[in-house]
């Protein structure tokens, strides 16, 4: 299976993209799949951001891809702005694609929300692109957390009227959602996505000092009770840090929630802020050399661009360009 998923390099990276897509990426490269994981510059380009930090957060994302565990010589790790296929994609897929579909994405209404004064055109374009990343390298899978099924249904559709129209040219592709991970919620309002682009306090992100995962944890926001169980309706906070914990220590619920039976929220919590602590150490201790990422992004898109020409030379064949 060719198996296609990115990030975009818009603030550190946090726990939610850990489990919700990069740990399960390591398991798809270990199942000898053709996997290409790319960083999404161009997406990030969409909410305000600083340019002198977007090619240092690129770095960041590519040495934490590489210390999760990505290896480039199984994967293809390359960054979205190196093949311009990708826009060009873009606007040939935006013609054929009804422009109340963008209007209707969710991601579209809450980021127009969040940024009220920067509603701009690439906001809603966003899912455009997004196809066309996909549908550039004829993938099948497409490894995601649950915000972003959305955008892949979409590139699928836009697939299929596509083939519809013009010939069958794109394999369409289909969303892998993790059971359990899929959507990690912020700490602070339990009832919201985790997103780094949130206020600090609610995300841990990958490079947080023992310090900071300790403060951010201990004042998580949790509920008047006192006993650790999950119960999302409830105990939306205790519920979202017993995942958490799940995922990390690789133990069921019921076994943590046997654990800290009649123990009370603080001494969950300082397990959890340790768990972590231990956890994301590699991260902590990582030393990224520039040179080395640099390469290995030139690497990739040595063998990206094998793909995205072949694909938009049909695409432009099929649509009457060539
Ligand atoms: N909280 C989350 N839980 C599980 N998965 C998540 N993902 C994001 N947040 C969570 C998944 O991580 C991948 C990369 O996300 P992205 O950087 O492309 O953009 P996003 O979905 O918009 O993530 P953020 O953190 O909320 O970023 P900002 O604040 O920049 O918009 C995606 O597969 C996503 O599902």
């Amino acid at each position: 299976m060719r198996v296609f998923s990115g990030i975009q390099p818009t603030s550190q990276l946090h726990i939610g993209n850990y489990l919700g897509v990069i740990k399960p990426w390591i398991d798809l490269q270990s199942a000898n799949n053709e996997c290409l994981f790319w960083v999404a510059d161009l997406h990030a380009l969409t909410v305000p951001y600083k340019p002198i930090e977007l090619k240092k957060r690129t770095s960041e994302v590519v040495a934490a891809y590489l210390t999760a565990g990505l290896d480039p010589k199984k994967s293809i790790i390359f960054r979205q702005s190196d093949i311009k296929e990708h826009t060009e994609l873009c606007w040939l897929l935006s013609t054929i694609t009804p422009l109340g579909d963008l209007q209707r994405m969710t991601q579209f209404k809450d980021k127009s929300a969040k940024h009220a004064k920067n509603i701009n055109a690439g906001l809603l374009n966003y899912p455009v692109l997004m196809a066309a990343d996909i549908l550039l390298y004829q993938t099948d899978l497409v490894p995601v957390g649950e915000d972003q099924k959305q955008h892949v249904e979409l590139a699928k559709t836009l697939g299929k009227k596509f083939n519809n129209k013009f010939g069958e040219i794109f394999n369409l592709p289909k969303a892998v959602i993790p059971k359990s991970g899929a959507r990690i919620m912020s700490l602070t309002e339990p009832n919201k996505k985790m997103s780094k682009s949130d206020t600090p306090t609610s995300y841990i992100a990958l490079f947080d000092s023992p310090e900071e995962i300790k403060k951010k944890i201990s004042s998580a926001t949790t509920d008047s009770g006192k006993e650790v169980k999950f119960d999302i309706k409830n105990k939306a906070g205790v519920s979202n840090l017993l995942t958490i914990y799940s995922l990390f220590s690789e133990q069921p619920i019921s076994e943590i929630e046997k654990q800290f039976k009649n123990k009370g929220y603080k001494e969950f919590k300082e397990s959890l802020a340790e768990l972590l602590i231990k956890k994301l150490k590699p991260f902590r201790e990582l030393e990224a050399k520039p040179e080395y990422i640099d390469d290995i992004l030139k690497q990739g898109a040595e063998k990206a661009q094998v793909i995205a020409t072949e694909t938009i030379q049909k695409v432009k064949k099929s649509m009457g360009l060539i």
